[in-house]
């Protein structure tokens, strides 16, 4: 069979990134097919590419990859939705091929883009296992009922309810097929990515990374990461950064201070960075962190109201946020907090409330995000209600946005745009760019504690 691989996403904020995820799929493919990869992130004219592409190749299978359903900067207003029909309409166009959808962004919400994209087949969550079966399925016209995590229009119609998938053994995994990265990925961004396990066993209310992973942690062997962090690295001057891609990295804590020892032990040097939570996190954690070279990690924070910690079922308090702020500051390993602002809920005294703990928190950065629903993307009516407290929110935000001028508010630019992003690439910062933000910044500016100050009152 001959299966063109497409990665559609063509997000280059905060970074551009190779398409792991795609690149594992690709290693799980038998040897026996034939595949090819077409990445439109860099294509200046992606529709006119991929229909070139189609052409030339004349696939027996389509894999088309979706990893954002949102733009990177959670400002309700933009989606991907739009451009991966106009995706498929070009691939009908070109081939009588089935397309099959997958990846982190289809798998959030599987059902409503088979609905809304009629691709024939879409995989939710892992594919390494489902997607060669499909393709044996394909080859030799047997049934699909019995794939893990396929979803299909039985008799063209009525969607098919998908068989539970087990979820993977990360030991027997092959490899992601990095031969096939666009090596712009490096020598534009230098940044890899690098995944030590899969799965978070918390339960953070609106949260869909256990939807695409799974909640039981499934680790690596610490030395197989290790093996594949200096096959990435070495030789490779390119990679200047790499990116733990764990949904996160700390849980379970004890495989995370068993793979920096591992770094620690072979001597490596590249920096990295993760996502960290604040249960799971202490000090000799922090302690191996530092010395096996972590440049930042990246928290969900989300809120500074015990309230909206609470409704959001975080699981951990605001004293939990500052002990881990405390603990990574004495390691001298920079923070990076994300909090959402509006969620469902959410007073606007909440808000101000969170926008105050962030201010005494004094965190090495943070990202302040207004609260967009992912199925939003999907139903105009749910992003209009939502829309005029989010507009509230952006206002507050834009009032205070000067402050801390290192903070970054994606959703009006603040501190988060492309052009921004490439000076300081150009001056030779790598890795998320928060990091090195602070250090250029002026200063705190006119700080003041949202609530106390009169306009936050007239504004209640
Ligand atoms: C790490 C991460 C980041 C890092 C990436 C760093 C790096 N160097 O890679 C950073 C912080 C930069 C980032 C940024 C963004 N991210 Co992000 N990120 C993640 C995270 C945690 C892991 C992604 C990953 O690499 N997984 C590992 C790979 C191996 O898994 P995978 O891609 O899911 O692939 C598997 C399956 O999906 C499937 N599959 C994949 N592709 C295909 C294709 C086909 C055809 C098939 C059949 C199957 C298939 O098989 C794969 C192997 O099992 C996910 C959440 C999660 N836990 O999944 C969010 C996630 C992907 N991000 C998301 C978003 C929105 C973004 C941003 C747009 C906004 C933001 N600020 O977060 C930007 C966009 C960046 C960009 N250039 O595209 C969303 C996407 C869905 C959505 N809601 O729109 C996710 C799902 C989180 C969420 N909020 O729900 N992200
Ligand atoms: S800790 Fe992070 S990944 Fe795990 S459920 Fe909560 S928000 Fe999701």
């Amino acid at each position: 069979m001959r299966i063109s691989l497409i990665s559609g996403n063509r997000e280059r904020l905060p970074d551009a990134v190779i398409p792991l995820g795609l690149l594992y799929v690709s290693a799980s493919i038998q040897k026996e097919h034939t595949s090819q990869l077409l990445d439109l992130c860099f294509e200046e004219r992606p529709m006119e590419a991929l229909a070139a592409h189609l052409a030339e190749f004349a696939p027996d299978i389509v894999a088309l990859g979706m990893r954002n359903i949102q733009n990177a900067d959670y400002s309700g207003f933009s989606n991907t939705i739009d451009y991966y029909a106009q995706l498929i309409e070009v691939i009908r166009g070109a081939t009588t091929a089935p397309v099959v959808m997958g990846g982190a962004g289809f798998s959030v919400m599987p059902e409503e883009l088979m609905r809304r994209l009629r691709p024939d087949y879409g995989i939710s969550g892992e594919a390494e296992m489902a997607f060669p079966a499909l393709i044996s399925a394909l080859e030799q016209k047997t049934s699909f009922s019995a794939i893990p995590n396929l979803h299909y229009f039985a008799g063209g119609k009525e969607m098919s309810t998908p068989s539970p998938a087990g979820f993977l053994d990360m030991g027997s995994l092959p490899r992601p097929d990095r031969t096939l990265a666009d090596p712009r990925y490096y020598t534009e961004y230098g940044i890899e990515s690098l995944q030590t396990k899969r799965g978070c066993p918390l339960r953070c209310d609106y949260c869909t990374y256990p939807i695409i992973e799974g909640r039981v942690g499934r680790t690596r062997s610490p030395v197989d990461v290790v093996d594949e962090l200096v096959e990435i690295t070495a030789g490779h001057p390119d990679v200047r950064h790499v990116f733990v891609v764990d949904s996160v990295f700390n849980l379970p804590r004890a495989h995370a201070k068993e793979v920096c020892r591992e770094i620690i032990k072979r001597g490596l040097t590249v920096p990295w960075t993760c996502y960290a939570n604040p249960l799971g996190f202490d000090a000799e954690l922090a302690h191996l962190m530092a010395q096996a070279n972590c440049a930042g990690i990246e928290v969900g924070a989300d809120s500074g109201s015990e309230e909206v910690l609470k409704r959001l079922r975080k699981g951990f308090t605001t004293q939990d946020i500052r002990t881990l702020h405390q603990l990574a500051d004495r390691a001298g390993i920079p923070d990076c907090h994300t909090f959402l602002l509006g969620t469902p809920g959410e007073s606007f005294d909440d808000v101000l409330q969170t926008l105050d703990f962030i201010v005494d928190l004094d965190p090495f950065s943070a990202i302040l995000m207004a609260w967009v629903d992912d199925y939003e993307a999907l139903d105009p009516a749910l992003a209009k209600e939502r829309q005029a407290l989010r507009e509230q929110v952006l206002k507050l935000l834009d009032e205070h946005s000067t402050e801390f001028s290192w903070w970054s508010i994606p959703s009006i630019g603040v501190n988060y745009d492309a052009s921004l992003f490439d000076v300081l690439r150009k001056r030779g910062h790598h890795g998320p760019l928060w990091q090195h933000l602070r250090n250029l910044s002026p200063g705190k500016t006119n700080v003041r504690r949202v609530r106390s100050s009169p306009e936050a009152h007239s504004r209640k």
